[in-house]
């Protein structure tokens, strides 16, 4: 791997904040590419410290430490991730359901999406099924994206689809679903329209089932 992104990798490890911030401008003006300083430093990194914990070798506050220090240097890639030639297509309505705490994945998927002409409301995490009827109401949003990363607040994304059912709403938008423990299989059971397995294919769903 390149030397930079090695050491994107290490400082995400570390939970090197102000490393993580300087190495991926300086990956940025060495002219790597923004998809390689995301997947190979940065995506690569926390899985490793998802493993430590896993482990045992290292603790949550560890893994918040790295987490951070990911997040910032997300904000430096940001402008980065955008597409070129972007048109502005629909809106979307996004959070981590109900009991989930994970905002890294989420925000990527909000950024991307942003990025490829989206108008995005964010609700944030732990997000409730009554708030995302509540936002489908007050928004009508095209697109509702639902993250989860435990597999424990799985079965919140079937509460949330639920809900919107309940309300009426499930015909006015379509409601994709992705997070680490989420498949295909999982998002047909749930009812959802559709499964992405990462940010990018998470606009590529969002523009198939928009017809865009
Ligand atoms: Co947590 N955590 N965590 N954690 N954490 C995991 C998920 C875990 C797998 C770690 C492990 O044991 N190996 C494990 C879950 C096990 C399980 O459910 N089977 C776990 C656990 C157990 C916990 C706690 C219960 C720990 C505790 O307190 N005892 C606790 C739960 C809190 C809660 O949510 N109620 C907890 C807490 C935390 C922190 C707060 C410390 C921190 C989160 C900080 C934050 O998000 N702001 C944290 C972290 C950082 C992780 C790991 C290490 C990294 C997650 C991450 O950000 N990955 C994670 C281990 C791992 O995943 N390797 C772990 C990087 C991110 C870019 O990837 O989120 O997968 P990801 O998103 C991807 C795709 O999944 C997809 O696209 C994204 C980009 O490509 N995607 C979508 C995501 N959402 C999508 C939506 C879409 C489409 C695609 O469409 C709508």
């Amino acid at each position: 791997m390149n030397e930079i992104l090695d050491e994107i990798y290490d400082d995400i490890l570390a939970g090197n904040i102000s490393g993580v911030k300087a190495n991926v401008q300086a990956a940025l003006d060495a002219g790597l590419a923004p998809g390689a300083i995301l997947n190979e430093g940065m995506i690569a990194a926390m899985s490793e410290v998802g493993q430590l914990y896993e482990s045992g070798d290292i603790y949550v506050a560890e893994m918040l430490i790295s987490a951070r220090s990911l997040q910032a240097g997300l904000a430096i890639l940001k402008p980065h991730l955008r597409e070129t030639n972007v048109k502005a297509t629909g809106r979307v309505v996004i959070g981590t359901v109900r009991g989930d705490l994970h905002d890294i994945g989420k925000n990527l998927v909000a950024m991307m999406l942003e990025g490829a002409g989206f108008e995005i409301e964010d609700l944030g995490t732990d997000v409730s099924p009554q708030r995302f009827v509540a936002a489908v109401q007050a928004s009508h949003p095209d697109v509702v994206a639902l993250s989860v990363l435990l597999t424990t607040t799985m079965p919140s994304m079937l509460t949330t689809i639920q809900a919107l059912q309940a309300a009426g709403l499930r015909d006015q938008v379509k409601v994709i679903v992705g997070g680490a423990p989420v498949n295909e299989e999982y998002a047909l059971e749930v009812g959802a329209d559709g499964y992405a397995a990462d940010a990018s294919q998470a606009v590529t769903l969002a523009k198939t089932l928009l017809a865009l």
